[in-house]
């Protein structure tokens, strides 16, 4: 395919869902426009970007005509129109489990990602004590990662996959935070962060939050 990528992506760089779809990108080795939307400033809700995306939010892909958010959706596309490494499993029942954990991080775990929004991860800003509903959400993310990931196991697929940088993500909430997370898990977390791909994203320089 010739068609030009672009990637829309919050200006403060700090959307998880945008980092996920950097990182596969990036990982694919495709050329792509990096363009950014301040939503601070309701940049997603005027033209031109509003006119684009038919959901109003990033990340959003323009791939020659056509236009596509969500950014498992955008990942798996990614996969699919593209040659290069993969950012899946191509066994079957290993990328269901990469698309199990992507979709479940996404609709899962509020508390979590309310009181230790990515401001912890992206600006190494701290929150207060969890709440009790945040503790049983935590808890429920690591019995979950300790069922998913074998003792010994790299990631989370046995090869490296896109839902390893989606995991990394929730659990460095906790970790950059430095609230208790069992050692092999954040062990798991911080050497997902170093991958290259993922420490593009993290380099790139912020706006300072507003007051
Ligand atoms: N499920 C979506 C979530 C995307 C999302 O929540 N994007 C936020 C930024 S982190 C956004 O665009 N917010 C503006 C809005 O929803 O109006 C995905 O995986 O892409």
């Amino acid at each position: 395919m010739t068609d030009t990528l672009t990637l829309f992506v919050d200006s403060q760089y700090a959307s998880p869902y945008a980092m996920s779809v950097f990182v596969a990108l990036d990982v694919k080795q495709i050329p792509f426009e990096l363009r950014t939307i301040d939503l601070g400033a309701a940049g997603h809700l005027a033209p031109p970007f509003a006119a684009l995306s038919a959901t109003r939010r990033v990340p959003t892909l323009v791939h020659g005509e056509f236009t596509l958010s969500e950014s498992s959706a955008i990942a798996e596309y990614i996969e699919d129109a593209f040659p290069g490494p993969r950012v899946y499993p191509a066994d079957a029942r290993a990328k269901a489990r990469a698309r199990q954990v992507q979709a479940w991080l996404r609709s899962d775990l509020m508390p979590i990602r309310v009181e230790r929004n990515t401001e912890v991860v992206f600006y190494g800003k701290h929150g207060p004590a969890l709440s009790d509903a945040a503790h049983a959400a935590a808890a429920k993310l690591y019995a979950a990662v300790d069922a998913l990931l074998p003792a010994g196991q790299q990631n989370l697929c046995g090869e490296w996959s896109i839902a390893d940088v989606d995991l990394a993500l929730m659990l460095n909430r906790l970790v950059m935070n430095g609230d208790a997370v069992p050692a092999r898990l954040a062990e798991y977390a911080r050497r997902q962060w170093q991958h290259p791909s993922v420490q593009r994203w993290v380099a790139f320089e912020r706006p300072p939050l507003s007051a």
